[in-house]
Parts: structure tokens; sequence; C-alpha cells
């Protein structure tokens, strides 16, 4: 498929995907949707790709699902779009590769939600964010009502529901929406370099990491610690990737991952 939207690039195995329709300030519709899952589709079993990073061209991150596009649509098409938007936020968040929102600038409605899609954020300091959907009579519609207050916790959850109060990179740091703020000239780099950094630890062990948290959040404490034992064994034996990181610590060199997996 012929990106019109989205130009993904790789380079050390890092995928940087940058959503590109800055005229309407990079937001959501069918066509976007179209591409991610088709991306997703493509990178899911490429083992080149080793981190994804998303983020947006221009001053916007994301500024929301397309109004214009929304406004018209009648209760069958507003479903197809709904359904459509959820199947690829929840493909991006199982992807079993880490992936990083990187966000240059609003961070709105559903911006916010593809946001809190991925597994941690960065922003500029120029960032804003915000749910404003109830400023338009809607609530969330991509599981925003769901991540944000397993974010951040009810009140701020609450509060910027309710208020639709755009907020700052500061203060969503302090609220934990966000985990490391940047200049925008360095917000690339930086991002980069935390991603760099994730692709020299066990490969499979991030994968790992992934999974159990994302999967154990959602179970009773006493299944999800048993599926963390579970898992925490497959790294364990032979040819494991447990076995050469703790053989090369004791041998006083580098880990060879790749070797191993
Ligand atoms: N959709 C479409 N176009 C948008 C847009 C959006 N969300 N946000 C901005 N644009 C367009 C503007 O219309 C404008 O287009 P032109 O007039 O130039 O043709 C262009 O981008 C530049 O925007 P502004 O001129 O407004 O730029 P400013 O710097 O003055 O203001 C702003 C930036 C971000 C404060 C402002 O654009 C703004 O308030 N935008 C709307 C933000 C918003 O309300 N976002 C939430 C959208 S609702 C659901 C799933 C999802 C959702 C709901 C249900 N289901 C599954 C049921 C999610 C809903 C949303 O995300």
């Amino acid at each position: 498929m012929e990106y019109e939207i989205l130009k993904p690039e790789l380079k050390d195995g890092i995928a940087v995907v940058t959503i590109s329709r800055p005229k309407a300030l990079n937001a959501l519709n069918t066509r976007f949707f179209e591409e991610m899952s088709d991306y997703l589709e493509k990178i899911k079993n490429d083992d080149n790709v080793k981190v994804v990073v998303i983020t947006g061209e221009g001053k916007a991150f994301v500024a929301g699902a397309d109004i214009a596009e929304m406004v018209n649509k009648n209760s069958e098409e507003g479903t197809a779009f709904s359904l459509l938007g959820q199947k690829v936020f929840r493909t991006l968040e199982l992807l079993d590769k880490p992936v990083i929102a990187a966000i240059n600038g609003f961070a709105l409605g559903g911006g916010l939600e593809l946001a809190m899609a991925c597994d941690f954020r960065t922003a500029s300091t120029k960032a804003k964010f915000g749910q404003p959907e109830v400023n338009l009579g809607l609530i969330p519609g991509y599981a925003g009502t769901q991540r944000l207050p397993r974010l951040v916790g009810l009140g701020d959850a609450l509060y910027l529901l309710m208020t639709a109060d755009m907020i700052g990179a500061d203060d969503a740091l302090r609220i934990g929406l966000v985990q490391k703020v940047f200049e925008p000239e360095n917000l690339m780099e930086e991002t980069l370099k935390i991603a760099e950094n994730i692709t020299t630890k066990g490969p499979e062990a991030v994968k790992l990491i992934k999974k159990v948290v994302r999967q154990g959040i959602a179970m009773d404490f006493d299944k999800a610690s048993a599926m963390e034992a579970d898992n925490f064994g497959s790294l364990f034996g032979e040819g494991k990737e447990g076995k050469e990181g703790m053989s090369a610590f004791l041998e006083k060199r580098k880990p060879n991952f790749k070797k191993n997996i």
C-alpha cells in the first residue's frame, strides 16, 4: 500500500513513523487508520524493527479524530469508524515491540488516546495535552476513558475528561502522562537515544516485559504473578537469553544476545 499520511523510516532497528497531514493538524481519518493498520501488519514479524517511535509533523502530534470526516457520518458509518480505530489502537498496544510516542505538539482527543496506546511517551516543552471531547458533546471513543485513569489516576483523569482543559508538558510530566520532556529541537534526538538504549537490552526480555506488564495489569494479582514466573523461567537454560546475559556479567564481558536467540 502506498502511504499518503504515514512516513515510516527505518534506521538501526528503530522505525520512526511520522504522521504527516499537517494542514489538518494530523487529525485521524479513515485513511490514517488504514495505513497504520497496513504498517503494523507489515512490521509485526519483521525482526529488523526493534523499536517504533511515533511522532507528528508540524505543530501537532495529532489534534484528535478528524472532526470534518466524523461530522457527516451516519450511525452505521460512525460505528465502522469507531471499530477500525479501536482495532488499530489495540493492535498497536499489543505489538510485541516497544512503541514510544514522541509528542511534538498538540495531543488532543484521539491524538492523546493514540499516545496512550503507546508504551510510554516523551514530549516537547511545547506539547499540549487534553481530552476535549466534551466540548463537542462527545466522550473519548478510543479507550481514553480507560487508559487515562490507569496512567494518571482517577482524579487527574476525571479532571481532564470533564473540563477539557489543555495542559502543558510540565503538568503532563507531573501527573505521569509523559515520562520525559525535552526542548523541541532535542525531542527526536533524545527519544532516539532512549530507543537505541532499549535495542541494546535482551530482545526477548524486552518483548516479555511488554507482554507480562500489559496482560498482567488486567489480571488477578496472583495469576499475573504466576504468569510472570512462567515467562521468567522461559529465559533460562542453554541457548536462552538469560543464560547469555548472566554468563556475560560473570565473565565481565558484554552480552551477545543476538547469537543466543
Ligand atoms: N479534526 C479536523 N480538523 C482539525 C482538527 C480535528 N480534530 N483539529 C484541527 N483541525 C484543522 C482546523 O480545522 C484547521 O483547518 P483549516 O481551517 O485550516 O482548514 C487546521 O486544522 C488548523 O487548525 P486551527 O486553525 O484551529 O489551529 P489553531 O492553532 O488555531 O488551534 C487547536 C489548534 C488544536 C487548539 C484547534 O485546532 C482545535 O481545538 N482543534 C480541535 C481539537 C479537538 O477538539 N480534538 C478532539 C477531536 S474529537 C470515537 C472515537 C474517537 C473519538 C470520539 C469517538 N468513537 C470510537 C466513538 C475522538 C474524538 C476526538 O478526538
